[in-house]
């Protein structure tokens, strides 16, 4: 049962131009940065934050996706007995030494950022890790934090957020769904 749309279009460009200058300014510039995202829609979200930051600064950024795929089968069980696992990482550059900034649609009990991180320290030696998520839900089960968020949307364990990206739906929306 859908219960509000939280962020239209309009609102879901704004909050990316917004994290993508505080992106630049926490880091004073675009220097050693690489954007990851997280499939699915980490990705979509990923590549505008890299345009955007990239049309800002005049330079080019690296990117790059993993696909963290958990190994239960359905979402509510998620828990300490099935984490979430990493099936791909495709990182264009070496990311040692380099600040690597994770982008994630949800936030939500950070497992998934965990299972990314470990990904990445496999893959090499990032000098920092930071994270980007255009919602973050609420309701951690680690102690994993957001450096840039689109929207804190805080939800009850019974609510969905679903979100919409022209690249992979047919528009830009966020909703809250009742489950
Ligand atoms: P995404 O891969 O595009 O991010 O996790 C698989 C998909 O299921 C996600 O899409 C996400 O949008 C959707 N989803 C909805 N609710 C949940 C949830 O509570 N947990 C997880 N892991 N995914 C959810
Ligand atoms: P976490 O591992 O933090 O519990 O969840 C993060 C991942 O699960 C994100 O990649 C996100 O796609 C998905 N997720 C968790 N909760 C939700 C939700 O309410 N809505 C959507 N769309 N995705 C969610
Ligand atoms: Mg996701």
């Amino acid at each position: 049962e859908k219960k509000a749309t939280v962020l239209d279009e309009a609102a879901i460009r704004r909050a990316l131009t917004r994290v993508s200058h505080e992106i630049i300014e926490k880091n004073k510039g675009v220097e050693d940065l690489v954007l990851v995202g997280i499939k699915t829609r980490g990705v979509p979200i990923a590549d505008r934050l890299k345009e955007k930051i990239e049309s800002i600064e005049g330079q080019s950024i690296e990117g790059g996706e993993l696909d963290i795929t958990l190994y239960r089968d359905d979402l509510e069980n998620k828990s300490y007995e099935n984490d979430p696992d990493v099936k791909e990482a495709h990182i264009s550059t070496d990311i040692t030494h380099k600040k690597v900034v994770l982008v994630d649609d949800v936030l939500y009990t950070g497992r998934t950022v965990r299972a990314a991180m470990d990904a990445l320290m496999d893959h090499g030696r990032p000098s920092q890790i930071q994270l980007a998520v255009l919602v973050d839900r609420g309701h951690r089960e680690l102690p994993i934090t957001a450096n840039y968020v689109g929207k804190n949307i805080p939800t009850s364990q019974n609510e969905v957020v679903t979100v919409e990206l022209s690249e992979t739906d047919a528009r830009d929306e966020v909703i809250i769904y009742e489950k």
